[in-house]
């Protein structure tokens, strides 16, 4: 047992709190983050925390020293963005081992000191892996879904070289924290088991959850039961959460790890709540009050402090803890987990899980056209339409001789991630090419399923390919199949399956929860005599399966059952309710089918169930003749119908009862809520008969629509990727609006006025300043987008060059707030005089009077969300009305900065601070 197990066996264990917070208040300048040896690197390194390591040791040593002195038992490296990815921001990308390496020696010196003053208490280094600044599951073009700005290689890559040079430099555990996104932590984990491996020291791994809203989600949108399900392969020492709220607000959160998570539970809040400044300023007695919760409650084994704590909130720690009793780890659970946004718990009470198996180039002539003619977005709608059917889960196959279905697999995987109707799901990766499998494999940040392997080409490419998939965690579907080739009997089928199953379990490590059988629904009733018991073998197989290969599952493809009776429908569903029926309780608790089905094996009528029975159950030779007789007579029968036009389209009806009775508003608002462009043109011609201006349509209705957008979010009703496809649908409406707008604009000619746009350096955030983009452009200004990331100098630079007549600046995290600041001043150096415009979340009317208006005589203003730009930018353009403006600008400014004299800033409520931080425009 390592030093680690053992001291959190015996108690609560403190760990440090904030870097970033303490490095502050050294208030180092330029020179300190540059120290002699970067002193020719291009570009400003303050604020890369990281490279301190380097050339100021001496004060991230005594910041170790201030932790372990208030009692911290852990204390982390300073490595939070030691990755080439996260350094490349800063040019300083090539000095990635040299900084893990000095930054583990530091807080080892350090923590051994410590250790031989108090050998009693002995102190351990957490070796700090955060999250990067990109992610892997989210498009950063909204135009364009499918795309990744980092790949899971690429993710890998860097995290295994900041991880080798972590282990070398001697820490006792990695830390991979502020998760964000499950894919890039699935690749941390990945990268940590290559690590260990490369060094040959294996070291406790502890992962540490951020969450992004009020329903308590990740920033990709994952619950945290979905989270654990994603990251079960791991050997996972520790489980927690950090950052996102102060300590009240993330207990309800806390609670539901600690419930369910098979580990040691950490928790390391920030100092409250940020307040309209970005600050947090909680105290040290209050902060304390809350965890002190946690641990009445049982919640926690190790506690620290994330943005905002200092030495003095750890130093309330040991009293706290001194005592109290550890959180007690709940056993793993016995039962199969899935996940996508959400978790899919296989449980035996469920019985059985409705795979979707429309998906699949192969399964279907209308996806094959679809992804064939590259129609993503239809394609999309026979995924949507599945889970809307009840779909539990879903099969994804591109084997198809004319695809890249390697590519296609990748394009249509990352599409899913960005429809959080679809990606609530989990997906199974079905594929004959292991290439296939694998590229899926990196694409999803949920627990899928492997759709398959097989003993066909051997033990030792099996055992190969099972380790691959347990390293990407997910479960895996074992097709009966052996050297031998396919088992089509009782005893093959059997024999192959335990054979997999000892393979899986013994040597390659699986969970038995992790293996689904599939021993091979094959056709029945095709006129050939050896395919008639097929369906009772399979059925017969099942049952020996679920009672001799435990924890293990049962599924199956139902409607290759039937291909006997292809263009028939109604016989077809029917087989396969009564398949189901007779496997379902012999144990099959899986299977592969259209979810669309309506037949229920009760409605058959029991002439011709018997019949159907007689064929599945191989109950007389001469089944299949009567059955064809039978399926003949009814599709006569139905044709006539047909012909006389019944439908059954009553799922169509609820579906889009959105649009019965309401007005053309009403439905572009739902539109924009729900994120459906199904019906936009439609939708918007109708409404272009009313408004007279198409831009009064988005400033309207569309805008409406945005608005409640804001809200929901804002009350935690809404996650973001569901918020980042209506910001798309918002997208998309524009467009079908533009030649409208474009065309009324020929009239008046002239440009209404030059703006340049940008989110500040450090921040990847852009919906809301698309958004603003989009409005602005449809109120006749020409935009200039720089992107995202955009550095000072360069916004200084390209608003020279154009002579533009605003500039907007946008971000989202709070560090954003200082850089605005800072653009402010260089706009102001570069002697210019253009207006600037300030919006996002976090950023807030207060800051900017008190932080950026001052730094530059130009207008400043603050815009709460994107409505009010094109408002505010008419009155800037007017030289009347812009004095007008100023006045009332320096006026409202100095009355705000007068009241933050009296009275220190009031800690916004909980509603205002979450409304600011998780506004998105
Ligand atoms: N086991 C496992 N995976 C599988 C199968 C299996 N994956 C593929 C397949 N079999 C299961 N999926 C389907 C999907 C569609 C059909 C059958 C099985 C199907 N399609 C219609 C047909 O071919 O007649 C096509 C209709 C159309 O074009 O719309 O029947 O066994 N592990």
């Amino acid at each position: 047992m390592n030093q680690l197990n053992k001291l959190v066996s015996e108690r609560i264990l403190i760990l440090d709190g904030a870097m970033g917070t303490m490095i502050q208040q050294y208030n180092l300048s330029e020179a300190d983050f540059r120290g002699q040896r970067f002193e020719q690197l291009p570009g400003q390194l303050k604020g890369n925390n990281d490279i301190l390591c380097l050339t100021r040791p001496d004060v991230i040593q005594d910041i170790h020293r201030k932790y372990l002195e208030a009692g911290a038992d852990i204390i982390e490296t300073n490595t939070f963005n030691a990755t080439s990815i996260s350094q490349a921001d800063y040019h300083t990308q090539d000095y990635v081992t040299e900084i893990n390496r000095a930054a583990a020696r530091l807080a080892r010196e350090v923590a051994d000191e410590y250790t031989r003053l108090t050998p009693h208490k002995p102190r351990l280094v957490a070796g700090s892996v955060g999250p990067t600044n990109k992610t892997c599951s989210i498009s950063p073009d909204v135009n364009n879904p499918a795309f990744r700005a980092v790949t899971f290689d690429e993710m890998v890559k860097a995290y295994f070289e900041q991880m080798v040079a972590l282990i070398q430099g001697g820490v006792d555990a990695l830390l991979i924290e502020t998760i964000f996104d499950t894919l890039n932590a699935k690749a941390a984990i990945y990268a940590a088991e290559d690590a260990m491996k490369a060094v040959g020291r294996r070291v406790p791994l502890m992962l540490s959850v951020t969450v992004s809203d009020r329903g308590g989600r990740t920033l990709s949108g994952q619950t945290l039961e979905a989270f654990l399900a994603s990251v079960q392969h791991a050997d996972i020492f520790s489980v927690g959460l950090n950052c996102s709220f102060g300590a009240r607000q993330l207990k309800p959160f806390l609670r539901q790890l600690a419930a369910k998570a098979p580990y040691y539970i950490s928790a390391y809040p920030n100092a409250g709540l940020p307040n309209s400044m970005g600050q947090y300023d909680q105290s040290p007695d209050d902060m304390a009050a809350e965890v002190a919760e946690y641990i009445h409650e049982g919640l926690v084994n190790i506690v620290g402090g994330c943005c905002g704590t200092t030495e003095a909130y750890i130093a309330r720690f040991p009293a706290l803890v001194d005592g109290a009793k550890p959180h007690v780890v709940p056993a793993p659970a016995d039962t199969l987990w899935l996940s996508g946004l959400e978790l899919l718990e296989v449980k035996p009470q469920n019985n059985f899980i409705n795979v979707g198996e429309r998906c699949n180039v192969a399964g279907s002539r209308k996806f094959l056209r679809l992804i064939s003619e590259k129609k993503y977005d239809e394609a999309l709608s026979i995924a949507r339409r599945q889970v809307e059917d009840g779909a539990q889960v879903i099969d994804i196959n591109m084997d198809d001789g004319l695809l890249d279905a390697k590519h296609e697999m990748t394009v249509f995987l990352n599409l899913i991630a960005s429809e959080p109707e679809i990606a609530r799901v989990p997906v199974m990766i079905d594929s004959s090419k292991w290439e296939v499998i694998e590229a899926g494999l990196k694409c999803v940040q949920g627990k899928s399923i492997v759709n398959s392997i097989s003993l066909k080409e051997g033990e030792e490419k099996f055992l190969e390919h099972a380790r691959i998939i347990r390293r990407y965690g997910a479960a895996v579907v074992v097709m009966a199949f052996d050297e031998q080739g396919q088992a089509d009997t009782y005893d093959r089928r059997i024999a192959v399956c335990q054979r997999a199953y000892r393979l899986l379990v013994e040597e390659a490590g699986f969970s038995p929860h992790d293996i689904i059988f599939d021993p091979n629904v094959l056709a029945v009733a095709t006129g050939m005599d050896e395919h008639n018991n097929y369906a009772v073998d399979f059925i017969r197989a099942a049952a020996w399966i679920r009672r001799h290969l435990p924890g293990s599952h049962v599924s199956g493809g139902v409607s290759n059952l039937s291909f006997s009776f292809r263009g028939n429908n109604y016989i077809r569903e029917a087989m396969h309710a009564v398949f189901l029926y007779h496997a379902i309780r012999a144990g099959m608790d899986m299977g592969i089918v259209n979810p669309a089905t309506s037949v229920l094996y009760t409605d058959i009528p029991a002439d011709l169930l018997e019949r159907i029975e007689d064929v599945v159950l191989n109950r007389r030779p001469d089944a299949a003749e009567r059955l064809i007789e039978t399926a003949e007579q009814l599709k006569a029968a139905a044709d006539a119908a047909k012909t006389a036009g019944t439908a059954g389209a009553s799922t169509e009806t609820a579906r889009d009862a959105w649009r019965q009775g309401t007005s053309v508003e009403e439905r572009l608002e739902y539109a924009l809520v729900k994120g459906v462009a199904d019906y936009l043109e439609q939708d918007l011609a109708e409404a272009q008969q009313r408004y007279a201006n198409p831009v009064d349509i988005i400033e309207g209705p569309l805008m409406a629509g945005m608005n409640r957008v804001g809200e929901l979010f804002g009350a935690g009703k809404m996650f973001l990727p569901q918020v980042v496809k209506t910001a798309r649908t918002m997208k998309a409406a524009v467009a079908i609006l533009q030649p409208a707008i474009e065309a009324s604009r020929s009239h008046t000619a002239t440009s209404a006025g030059k703006v340049l746009l940008a989110t500040v350096k450090g921040d990847v955030h852009d919906i809301g300043k698309n958004i603003v983009s989009v409005v602005m452009a449809c109120n006749g200004y020409d935009i200039i987008d720089l992107g995202v990331m955009v550095p000072a100098e360069q916004i200084v630079e390209r608003a020279r060059q154009e002579q533009v007549d605003m500039i907007g600046l946008s971000g989202l995290i709070t560090p954003s707030l200082d850089e605005m600041a800072h653009v402010a001043a260089e706009l102001e150096k570069a002697g210019l005089d253009i207006p600037l415009l300030i919006g996002g979340a976090t950023t807030s009317e207060l800051h900017t009077a008190l932080k950026i208006a001052p730094a530059y005589h130009a207008p400043v203003v603050h815009l709460k969300d994107a409505s009010q730009n094109a408002t505010v930018a008419a009155r800037l353009m007017n030289p009347d009305k812009r004095r007008e403006l100023v006045n009332e600008l320096n006026e409202r400014y100095e009355q705000l900065r007068r009241t933050r004299q009296s009275a220190q800033v009031a800690t916004v409520s909980l509603e205002e601070a979450q409304a600011n931080k998780l506004k998105l425009f």
